[in-house]
């Protein structure tokens, strides 16, 4: 019963089921969300840390390595797998778990795949609100992979504390096409696959791209997160910047605030009856979209 959740200390990362049940709740938005949203405790420090990049990069290759180290120090760790792809696609679903296979039975790690339902490349509608149960609970951290398609990796980054973007070495000239968003958003930058010949190459022309930017300069790792080499480097990274996260909180916050205020302005609209209305007023040769616009706002 959803009533359940209304005492806030029950949502802990010792209780895996019930953190569970809690993020059904609030996908589905069953009853008892907002209650359960309204009477979170945010009393935990737990970095959110995400990790974009294109598909196939080694996210979830990577994000497995790291796991296998976090563990070494007794943390408790969620991580929250964003897959585009649709909910009737199952392969890449299956793929993460394939890839985090070994962590799926381990009582310290709690793995959770959303499919972002349509929205390609935009986050999950309700990845805010499911993080910060996360957060809520406990864990000692939450990692969410996304691919770098569409917006997702911009999002990314107004949601979570420290975002790692992982890129794989290709030919020289290539990485003149990095999409122009990720030098803002990115906290470091992870070559991955650095097995591949052209890895020194492509790492050496991203310093000089990021050696052009003002201000704070991301850094860069080499990973070859299928053999787990690299990995102590980014591990040690996350944990010097979680400990820094908080100048960036008002910023987040505002970020998060402006999405679940469009999100509430917004649900009453219905698209379908959208369209018929539309589909009205078309018949009218003067139609003015400004001015039918009016009538929503
Ligand atoms: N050569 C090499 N292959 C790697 C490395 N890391 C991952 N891979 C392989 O790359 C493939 C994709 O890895 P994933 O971890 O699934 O990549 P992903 O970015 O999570 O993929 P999507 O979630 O589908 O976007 C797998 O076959 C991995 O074994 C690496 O460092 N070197
Ligand atoms: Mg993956």
């Amino acid at each position: 019963m959803a009533t359940a959740f209304n005492k806030p200390a029950i949502i802990n990362c010792n209780n895996f089921k019930l953190v569970a049940r809690a993020l059904t709740i609030i996908e589905n938005d069953l009853q008892g969300s907002t209650e359960l949203l309204k009477n979170l405790n945010f009393n935990t420090t737990t970095p959110i840390i995400g990790i974009t990049g294109p598909p196939g990069a080694g996210k979830s290759t990577l994000v497995n390595s790291l796991i296998d180290l976090l563990l070494k120090d007794g943390n408790k760790i969620a991580v929250l797998a964003i897959d585009p792809t649709s909910p009737f696609n199952f392969g890449s679903l299956l793929g993460d778990r394939i890839r985090m296979a070994s962590h799926f039975n381990s009582p310290d790690v709690f793995i959770r795949s959303l499919a972002t339902r349509g929205s390609l490349g935009g986050l999950s509608a309700k990845t805010i609100e499911m993080t910060d149960v996360l957060r809520a609970a406990g864990f000692n951290y939450v990692l969410i992979e996304t691919v770098g398609v569409g917006q997702s990796e911009i999002e990314i980054a107004g949601l979570a504390d420290i975002t790692l973007v992982v890129l794989v070495p290709e030919g020289g000239d290539e990485i003149q096409h990095i999409k122009s968003g990720l030098m803002e958003i990115a906290d470091a930058f992870i070559i991955n696959k650095a097995d591949r010949a052209d890895a020194d190459v492509f790492a050496n022309n991203l310093k000089k791209i990021i050696g052009q930017k003002k201000g704070e300069q991301p850094p860069v790792f080499k990973t070859i997160a299928s053999q787990a080499g690299g990995i102590t480097e980014v591990a040690s990274f996350i944990k010097e910047a979680a400990n820094t996260q908080h100048q960036r909180r008002e910023l987040l916050m505002t970020e998060k605030a402006y999405k679940l205020i469009q999100q509430k302005l917004t649900q009453h609209i219905d698209k379908k009856k959208l369209r018929q209305a539309i589909a009205e007023a078309l018949t009218d040769k003067k139609f003015n979209l400004y001015s039918f616009v009016d009538a929503y706002v």
